[in-house]
C-alpha cells in the first residue's frame, strides 16, 4: 500500500493515532505536504462522503473523521502555501446560513492568510448582516463565502444581495466556493470569482486584492 492509501484507510476507519503517524512519517519521507492534504486527507474525507451518502457511515462517525481530519492538518499547516507577502488583501471569510461545514473552507482561510492576506475567519451559520457587520469593521476588500449543501446555496445569493444593499458592494470583491458550487453559479449570483480548491482561491485572493 502507498503512504496515501494508508492515510485515506486511516480516516475512513476513524484511527486517529495511526493516521497522525502516517502524516509524521510521510512528512519524514520528504512527501510534500500538498500531496498529502490533497491525495491522503481530502481523499479520505472524499471516501467518508461516499459511505456517508450510501448510509455506511452515520453523522457521529462523520463528524469524528472531520476531527481527525483537522488534527492531521494541524500538522500540515506550517508546511503548506508560499510565504510571499502582501498585506494588502485583508479578507472576510465564513460558511454562510444554515451550513456547519467548515473543513474546506477553514483550508481556504488557511491559505490565504499563508499567502499574506489578513484574514478574519469568522466561522460557520453566518448570517448576511453578520458578513455585512464585519465587512465594514474590519474594512474588508474580499468577503469569502463558503456553502456545502446545495440547500444553503441560495444563502450565498441573499448574503450578496444584502452587501449590495448596504451600499459596501463597491468595496469588496466576492469569492465563493464549496463542493457543490461552480463558475455558472458564481455568475448567476454575481459574484466576482469561484475557485474550487484552497490553493487557486488563495492565488485568485491575491489577484482581487491588487
Ligand atoms: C465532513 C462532512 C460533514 C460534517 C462537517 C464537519 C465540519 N466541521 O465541517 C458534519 C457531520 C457536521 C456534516 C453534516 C451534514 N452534512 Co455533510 N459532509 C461532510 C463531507 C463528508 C466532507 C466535507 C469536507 O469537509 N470535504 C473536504 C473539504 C476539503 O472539501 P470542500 O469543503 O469541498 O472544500 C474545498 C473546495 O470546495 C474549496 N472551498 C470550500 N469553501 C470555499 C470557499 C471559497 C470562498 C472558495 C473560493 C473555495 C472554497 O476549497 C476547499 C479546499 O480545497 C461531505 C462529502 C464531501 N465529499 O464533500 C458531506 C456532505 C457535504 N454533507 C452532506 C449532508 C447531506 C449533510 C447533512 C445535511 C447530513 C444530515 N442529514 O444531517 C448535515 C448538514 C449540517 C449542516 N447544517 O451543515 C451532503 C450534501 C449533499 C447536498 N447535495 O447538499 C454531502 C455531500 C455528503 C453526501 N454525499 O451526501 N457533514
Amino acid at each position: 500500500m502507498t503512504d496515501f492509501n494508508e492515510i485515506k484507510d486511516s480516516l475512513v476507519s476513524l484511527d486517529d493515532q495511526r493516521l497522525l503517524h502516517l502524516v509524521n512519517d510521510a512528512l519524514g519521507k520528504k512527501i510534500p505536504a500538498s500531496d498529502i492534504l490533497n491525495k491522503g486527507l481530502i481523499a479520505g474525507i472524499d471516501i467518508v462522503g461516499e459511505k456517508m451518502e450510501n448510509e455506511d457511515m452515520f453523522i457521529p462517525e462523520v463528524l469524528m473523521a472531520a476531527q481527525i481530519m483537522a488534527k492531521g492538518v494541524e500538522i500540515l499547516k506550517p508546511l503548506l502555501g508560499d510565504d510571499e507577502t502582501s498585506a494588502r488583501g485583508r479578507v472576510v471569510i465564513g460558511t454562510v446560513k444554515g451550513d456547519l461545514h467548515d473543513i474546506g473552507k477553514n483550508l481556504v482561510a488557511m491559505m490565504m492568510e499563508s499567502a499574506g492576506l489578513a484574514v478574519h475567519n469568522l466561522g460557520v451559520d453566518i448570517a448576511p448582516e453578520e458578513f455585512v457587520a464585519q465587512i465594514k469593521e474590519k474594512n474588508a476588500n474580499i468577503l469569502c463565502l463558503s456553502a456545502l449543501l446545495t440547500t444553503t446555496m441560495p444563502m450565498m445569493k441573499q448574503t450578496i444581495d444584502a452587501v449590495v444593499e448596504s451600499g459596501l458592494r463597491d468595496q469588496v470583491k466576492i469569492m465563493i466556493g464549496g463542493a457543490p458550487v461552480t463558475q455558472v453559479f458564481a455568475d448567476d449570483i454575481g459574484a466576482d470569482a469561484f475557485a474550487s480548491d484552497a490553493g487557486s482561491a488563495a492565488k485568485a485572493a491575491k489577484i482581487l486584492a491588487n
